[in-house]
């Protein structure tokens, strides 16, 4: 398999945690997304949404969509499971993943935040500004529905799940830009437990390949 990717895309992110956790090894292909590569003629051949992450099998089969991608590796390798089988469970686990990628990242993409300065050309603190409130009111909201679900030292319970892949890059990103989240102790908790285990670490965007500091 290979993982179209980009060491600092959350969305890459996601993917590569739940790569990881479930032992499954790809052939990295950075996609640059600082210098536009995913909007090249040949990526986009590949990946209409010209958007990382995408995995590529080996026959050449291919799949956008991060939790399209999660969900088909938990369906096809099952042996560690990321979206639980338990219904309830399940929700709630889907409940905190579409909040993080559904609610929260799509308003601070890359996309957008170039839209925000080139097109409409707000100032950099407008910008700044945009980003710290759509980061407050998801945390916020997050922050909330990982109180209900317990202390487990995961999002739910003593097991990473589908939820723990998405929160870790969110919060990864949220911090790059400079957030407090210090108003979110249970998420913060369950972030620094995942950043302790060597497998997320091995997914973290300072092990790429395509790393730059
Ligand atoms: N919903 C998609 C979003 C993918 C996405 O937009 N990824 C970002 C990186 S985190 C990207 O490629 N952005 C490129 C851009 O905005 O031009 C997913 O979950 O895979």
């Amino acid at each position: 398999m290979q993982l179209y990717n980009f060491f600092n895309s959350s969305t890459s992110y996601r993917v590569r945690i739940a790569m990881a956790l479930k032992g499954l090894d790809y052939t990295h292909q950075g996609i640059n997304l600082r210098q536009g590569e995913q909007s090249s003629a040949d990526y986009v051949a590949l990946n209409p949404a010209k958007s990382v992450p995408l995995l590529v099998e080996d026959d050449g089969r291919s799949l956008s969509q991060s939790l399209a991608i999660i969900q088909y590796l938990d369906d096809r390798f099952p042996s560690v499971r990321l979206i639980p089988d338990d219904i309830e469970l399940k929700a709630r686990v889907l409940e905190v993943a579409y909040l993080i990628a559904c609610d929260m990242h799509p308003v601070n993409n890359l996309r957008i935040l170039g839209h925000l300065t080139k097109e409409l050309e707000v100032t950099d603190q407008q910008k700044a500004d945009w980003y710290k409130r759509w980061i407050g009111e998801g945390c916020a909201a997050l922050e909330s529905l990982l109180c209900r679900a317990g202390s487990g030292i995961y999002c739910f319970g003593d097991t990473p799940t589908l939820a723990d892949c998405c929160l870790v890059p969110q919060v990864a990103n949220a911090l790059r830009f400079g957030c407090d989240l210090s108003g979110y102790p249970r998420m913060m908790a369950v972030y620094e437990h995942c950043l302790q285990h060597s497998v997320f670490k091995k997914a973290a965007p300072s092990e790429q390949p395509d790393y730059v500091d």
